[in-house]
């Protein structure tokens, strides 16, 4: 099911918390480390503070360095050695964010693909494979960013800034207030900025999905953009988005650098004050030079986070936008999941399906798709579903491994309603060819070993010949070594089906359903490849959807699908009988007028 934001269990911080399981007293650590680390800077005007106020100003200046050497270089040492070590805590502080952030990135992105890999047919509609490959790339590594990165910002930020202002009081509080005063103005700021980015944010995340989901669509489907020439077409579209990202960024950027002067301005006045105030305090010997050297020497201190503020703002406000998206499938679950009282079936089915009143349609249709569908295929059978094209007959095969579920009626497999039977054991017993064939970029033996991975060499030849596909194969340069591109690159159609089957055939189901699988094959090999099907060696009931007679005319029940209902139903015999569509088709196909003659075809 997909999200809306605002019902995630968990909030960000908890999410993210939860990502670092195992991590946290490491990132506890580094967190502690950062603020050790910013106290420390602090040391360094402590020391000069001390150094000036006893050895380099006052009277006596010189009288008192000659006496206590010991203690002047005791200083000095103490700030080489602890600059020492900051140096070294730095390290180890980052050392452990990058650890830490890494390794959630690589937990939630895991974690994000094993979600995506188990959604059903609904979240496929539903998401674009950009829009998916932007969540797993750029919007987890806003996530990683925020975690090594903005976290300990925010924590110098805020721990110098308190260690900072601690010690101006410390010091001397008149100073302390006219410079800690300016803190209220910032946060006004820095508010406002923060209401006027968020969106932004959230907008240029959107524009670089579309920006990602543009340039992927038209890779992936090069050879249409090639066959109508729609090259130019196409890198002006691409330029549209590209420019319309490249226009939200700049306008993203801008909104701080309007309020960047404001800030800027704050900063500037610090030193004014420090001038101004601390003259007078100064002269009128409320203050000593070393603790006027300590103030200028940390103003750094109070003036960079305000500076930083806007960046790491920025940061956030991308990191939120991101986390939304990534949090939404993280947290998205399958609508179509395993039942509570789910049937063990560890036993091979004997392969009965069965439609009871099956209505069906799209969650996005306005009308149903099927309607009121009954019909059985007892085991061993061959049903065969022939209709126009867009009559339903890829959506009802969908139901049988329940890709969707009817809107009314049951499906049944073996007397079971499939919405009651554990889904990898319903679906490990149906071997399916899809309509549009997709190989993956593997040799054809992987391809054809895709379901049964311990199927030996063997049967992989031989479900290649059941699907007439062994004599193209052994012919390759490499035979069934041979890699086929992402999409079967350098296969013809036909080959591609044919693969395809054997792919199907290969995980011994109990029932193959082959959705138009030899549309591509001419006459003779179908020939071939209906006898392979008769005569496997593996029970199977097979339901096969095809436009033409000659693959369709041997099985024992051939269902006419019309506007989503089933029209007729029966033998090749019965229905020519009937002469209605089916009767139709055959004196389409066959070119013969009297269908009486004995033998059709
Ligand atoms: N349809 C949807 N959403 C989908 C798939 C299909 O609304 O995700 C619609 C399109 C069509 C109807 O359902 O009007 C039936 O589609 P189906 O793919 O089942 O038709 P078919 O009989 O398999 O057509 P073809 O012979 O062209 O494969
Ligand atoms: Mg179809």
């Amino acid at each position: 099911m997909i999200m809306s934001k605002k019902h995630f269990p968990r909030t960000k911080i908890q999410w993210i918390w939860d990502n670092i399981a195992g991590l946290r007293g490491v990132f506890i650590l580094a967190m502690v480390g950062t603020v050790v680390y910013n106290f420390l800077q602090l040391t360094v005007p402590f020391f000069s503070q001390q150094i000036v106020d006893r050895f380099l100003t006052g009277d006596d200046a010189a009288t008192h360095f000659q006496a206590n050497k010991k203690e002047f270089y005791i200083l000095i040492a103490c700030m080489v050695g602890i600059t020492l070590l900051r140096a070294l805590i730095v390290y180890l502080d980052c050392m452990a964010y990058e650890h830490v952030s890494q390794r959630a990135l690589y937990r939630v992105r895991n974690h994000l693909f094993e979600k995506i890999e188990h959604q059903d047919m609904h979240f496929y509609n539903e998401y674009r494979t950009g829009d998916l490959m932007t969540r797993l790339t750029g919007d987890l590594d806003a996530v990683r960013h925020n975690i090594a990165w903005v976290v300990r910002m925010i924590i110098e930020c805020f721990s110098l800034f308190t260690a900072a202002s601690v010690y101006f009081f410390y010091m001397n509080w008149k100073m302390a207030i006219c410079i800690i005063a300016l803190a209220p103005v910032i946060f006004l700021i820095v508010f406002t900025f923060r209401r006027k980015v968020a969106p932004m944010h959230a907008l240029l995340r959107e524009k670089h999905a579309q920006m990602n989901t543009a340039a992927q669509e038209n890779i992936s489907g090069n050879r249409v953009v090639k066959a109508f020439s729609r090259e130019d077409y196409e890198i002006d579209k691409f330029d549209e988005s590209n420019k319309d990202y490249a226009e939200t960024n700049k306008k993203t950027r801008l909104v701080w650098i309007k309020f960047f002067p404001f800030v800027e301005t704050c900063a500037n006045l610090l030193p004014v004050i420090l001038l101004w105030i601390g003259g007078t305090l100064l002269m009128k010997d409320e203050m000593t030079m070393g603790e006027y050297v300590a103030f200028s020497g940390l103003m750094w201190a109070i003036a960079n986070p305000m500076r930083l503020l806007g960046n790491i703002l920025n940061e956030f406000q991308r990191f939120s936008a991101a986390a939304d998206k990534v949090m939404e499938i993280y947290y998205s679950e399958p609508k179509i999941v395993d039942a509570e009282d789910a049937i063990d079936h560890p036993e091979r089915f004997t392969g009965k399906v069965e439609f009871k009143n099956v209505s069906f349609q799209y969650e996005d249709a306005d009308l149903p798709v099927l309607t009121d569908i009954s019909f059985v295929a007892n085991p061993g059978e061959t049903v065969a579903i022939m209709g126009e094209t867009g009559c339903g007959k890829t959506s009802l095969i969908q139901l049988i491994p329940r890709f969707y579920e009817p809107t009314h009626g049951q499906v049944l497999v073996d007397g079971m309603d499939v919405s009651k039977l554990k889904l990898k054991q319903l679906r490990t017993s149906i071997g399916m060819a899809t309509q549009d064939v997709l190989l993956y970029s593997d040799t054809i033996d992987g391809n054809i070993a895709y379901g049964d991975t311990n199927i030996t060499k063997e049967n992989v030849i031989k479900f290649a010949r059941y699907s007439a596909a062994d004599e193209f194969i052994s012919k390759m340069p490499e035979g069934y070594e041979t890699i086929v591109g992402e999409r079967g690159v350098g296969l013809s159609g036909g080959q591609k089906q044919r693969i395809s089957l054997a792919r199907a055939l290969a995980v011994r189901p109990s029932i193959l359903i082959l959705d138009d699988t030899t549309s591509a094959v001419d006459m003779e090999t179908e020939k071939q490849i209906q006898k392979s099907l008769s005569e496997l060696d593996f029970p199977c009931t097979k339901i096969i959807i095809a436009q033409r007679i000659s693959t369709t005319k041997k099985a024992d029940r051939i269902l006419i699908l019309q506007d989503g209902k089933i029209s007729e139903s029966g033998t090749h015999d019965e229905l020519i009988k009937k002469g209605g569509y089916y009767a139709e088709l055959v004196k389409l196909q066959t070119g013969q007028t009297d269908l009486t003659a004995k033998e059709v075809i």
